[in-house]
């Protein structure tokens, strides 16, 4: 919706949900009566500082696909809404993925850019994470992640060399005024943890690791009707992210087939269960190295409690809580897991956050 006027509607809307839900912003009639007269005149309007933290809190609030909302209250929120250059944007990138890390004690962050504006498109980040392993092909191969093919070619010809390693960090590629503009990571700023195994020393040998922080980059915050393509957000992981999913899918890292040898499983057939026994051992090593590392993660069990916690304090709060069953269920041992064993509304509220649109 670049290039757009803001839709009085969405803004009268979240505006009446943030005076009803934070009293001491005071009446909201004097503050309807200024955002309509700015979309008059601009065509948009200003969000304060507490209508922004509030609705970037809220947009997490409403993600139905995440099971991590119960700390949505603490979200820490960079107003960076004059930020629009790209050496600017990747600095302050850099500083998110500082505070965000904080040594390992991750802190749920989001840095919020400028937004787009009637006639002025904002820059926009073309990593769907700040932190991003990147893909080779080779022979018919791949080397990384799989994920990230056609984000590397991109910067490769941008004129980016990637090593061609299996963890390869990818520079951001920042779109700003049709152009996209090429920024390195400094490796400092971004932490990673080998993975090792409890009980089995070989498990080094594999060469694993991940990325402490997920800090999606990818998606547009959109609160009272204005759009926010750049406002990249943190959480912590939850273990089978990494283990169930991206070091395991066929279509990702593939290690189970490499794992189950080590293990010394017998794969000669389906029905031994050597994925799932192998699925465990490496979910196992991951939540192993976390913690070794000091670095924050949660188990899929504490997450779906927590989850259900979460679920009930909306509802006491008088609020339909919205969830995507098959994205809140964890993709191991799903049944044993609270989350599992009910149906959700999946209702689309605003403040929310959205996948671009193309380009
Ligand atoms: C999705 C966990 C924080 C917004 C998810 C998913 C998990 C998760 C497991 C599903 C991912 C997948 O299957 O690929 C957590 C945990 C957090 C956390 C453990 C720890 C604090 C946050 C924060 C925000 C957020 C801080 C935003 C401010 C979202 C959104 C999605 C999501 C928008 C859907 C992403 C998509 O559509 O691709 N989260 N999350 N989460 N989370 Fe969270
Ligand atoms: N599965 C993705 C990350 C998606 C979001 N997960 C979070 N978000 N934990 C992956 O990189 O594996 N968060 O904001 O903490």
């Amino acid at each position: 919706r670049s290039g757009e006027e803001v839709d009085w509607r969405e803004a009268e809307e979240f505006v009446r949900l943030h005076h009803a839900e934070v009293p001491s912003a005071g009446p909201v009639e004097g503050r309807l009566w200024e955002i309509a007269a700015e979309i008059e005149q601009t065509g948009s309007y200003t969000h304060t500082l507490d209508e922004l933290t509030f609705g970037a809190r809220v947009a997490w609030r409403n993600s139905g696909r995440c099971i991590g909302r119960l700390y949505w209250q603490s979200l820490r929120v960079r107003d960076r809404r004059e930020v629009d250059t790209a050496d600017a944007i990747a600095e302050e990138c850099v500083a998110h993925l500082r505070e965000a890390t904080n040594g390992g004690r991750i802190r749920p962050t989001i840095t919020v850019f400028a937004p787009d504006r009637p006639g002025r498109r904002a820059a926009r980040i073309r990593n769907d994470q700040l932190v991003r392993y990147a893909g080779y092909e080779r022979d018919g191969e791949v080397v990384g992640d799989p994920s990230h093919l056609a984000l590397t070619r991109e910067a490769r010809a941008l004129g980016w060399e990637g090593r061609g390693g299996r963890f390869d960090v990818l520079p951001l590629l920042i779109e700003v005024k049709d152009r996209v503009e090429m920024r390195e990571l400094p490796p400092d700023a971004i932490l990673e943890v080998p993975i090792t195994h409890p009980h089995y020393p070989w498990f080094a040998e594999l060469g694993l690791r991940w990325h402490a922080v997920p800090a999606i980059s990818g998606m547009c915050l959109e609160i009272g009707g204005v759009c926010y393509p750049a406002a990249p957000f943190n959480g912590w992981y939850m273990g089978t992210e990494i283990g169930a999913r991206n070091l395991a899918d066929a279509g990702r890292y593939d290690q189970l087939p490499v794992i189950a040898r080590r293990l010394g499983m017998d794969t000669s057939s389906d029905r031994t269960l050597w994925r799932d026994h192998t699925l465990v051992e490496l979910n196992v090593a991951v939540l192993h190295s976390f913690a070794e590392a000091g670095v924050t993660m949660t188990d899929h069990h504490t997450e779906a409690r927590r989850f259900m916690t979460h679920l009930e304090k909306e509802e006491r709060s008088g609020r339909v809580c919205p969830a995507d069953w098959s994205w809140i269920v964890p993709p191991l041992s799903g049944a044993l897991t609270p989350v599992f064993h009910r149906y959700y509304d999946d209702v689309a509220l605003r403040p929310s956050f959205t996948h671009h649109r193309g380009l």
